[in-house]
């Protein structure tokens, strides 16, 4: 019998992605959860057929040039590919997949918290009661802004997109969306197509970012781009920081630019996120858990070694983007 391909896992998953995993493959696992440098992924890497990372570990055209040839593979346990250079992958002809789907209810509940944690003041009212600081009420205690009926927009409305949207129609939100094309009616519905991000911004109440990080969207909501947004306006992001200036938004929040932001993502994450989120009162801030269910972390894995599975049968992984 054939011995099994190598799999590298970078991080800890869950016992019954690594437990499946073992069953199809002999894997190098990370019990600790430590996180490794590059060097230290590439040696280990000396020694795997494929490797399962997360987007902690980055595969920059260098780190990938670098990667020993018998490295046929990137499963991603991530739906985001923004830590693989895929043109790098293509060249050294590496298949990189990523973890699509499965993650969309779990992130889509990740930004209605984000929106009405930002809109009902929710960090800032946990913290008076938390730290016994909440004195006393009044009519005009803690008003914060009501999402229910507003207009709701969505940059992306892809997959996680959609969910958002349909949960926004749960609360009875009218749906804006700006996306490169319109969408067929179907993924649609009801939702308002914008052909411009500059027109969805100046058209609605919340904005939900759902865009990929990429050179296209590095800083795409900048001071311009955020002075367009309405005075009451909530701006939440489940993507990537990096489609935020974080100077521009935390300018913007300071000076009443927009009302509220809410963001589990961050530029710098986790260490050397913008200072000045920590210091503004009108935004939630959550360390990056939009995945962060144990249904759906499994269901990443499995969909992981899904992939893993097709490439070393010889077959065509469902969920290739390079
Ligand atoms: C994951 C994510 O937790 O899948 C993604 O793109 O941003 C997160 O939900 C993380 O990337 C796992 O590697």
């Amino acid at each position: 019998m054939a011995a099994k391909p190598v799999i590298l896992v970078t991080r800890k998953l869950p016992d019954s992605v690594e437990q499946k995993l073992a069953q199809h493959f002999t894997t190098i696992l990370n019990p600790d959860d430590r996180l490794y440098g590059t060097a230290e992924m590439l040696q280990l890497a000396e020694n795997a057929d494929a490797i399962l990372p997360c987007h902690t570990e980055k595969f920059s055209a260098g780190t990938i040039a670098q990667l020993p040839a018998r490295v046929k593979a990137i499963a991603n346990f991530s739906v985001g590919v923004d830590h693989v250079d895929l043109d790098a992958a293509r060249q050294k002809q590496v298949v990189v997949t990523n973890t699509p789907d499965v993650l969309s209810d779990a992130t889509a509940e990740i930004a209605m918290l984000l929106m009405l944690g930002a809109a009902r003041r929710a960090s800032e009212g946990e913290r008076l009661v938390r730290n016994q600081q909440w004195k006393d009420w009044s009519p005009a205690f803690m008003v914060g802004h009501q999402v229910t009926g507003k207009r709701l927009g969505i940059l992306g409305l892809g997959r996680v997109g959609q969910v958002v949207a349909r949960r926004g129609r749960g609360f009875e939100m009218k749906i804006h969306y700006h996306n490169r094309n319109p969408l067929n009616p179907e993924q649609a519905g009801d939702a308002i197509y914008h052909d411009s991000v500059e027109a969805l911004l100046a058209s609605i109440d919340v904005l939900s970012i759902h865009c990929p990080a990429s050179e296209a969207t590095r800083g795409l909501l900048n001071r311009e781009r955020i002075a367009l947004m309405h005075r009451d306006a909530i701006l939440v992001n489940t993507s990537r920081g990096g489609v935020i200036d974080d100077d521009a938004l935390v300018a913007a929040l300071q000076s009443d630019v927009i009302a509220a932001a809410g963001l589990d993502v961050f530029n710098g994450e986790p260490n050397s996120i913008h200072p000045g989120y920590r210091e503004l009162d009108n935004v939630f801030l959550l360390p990056h858990i939009g995945s962060a269910t144990r249904e759906t972390r499994d269901a990443m894995g499995f969909r992981a070694i899904d992939n893993l599975v097709a490439i070393f049968n010889g077959e065509e992984p469902g969920d290739r983007v390079a």
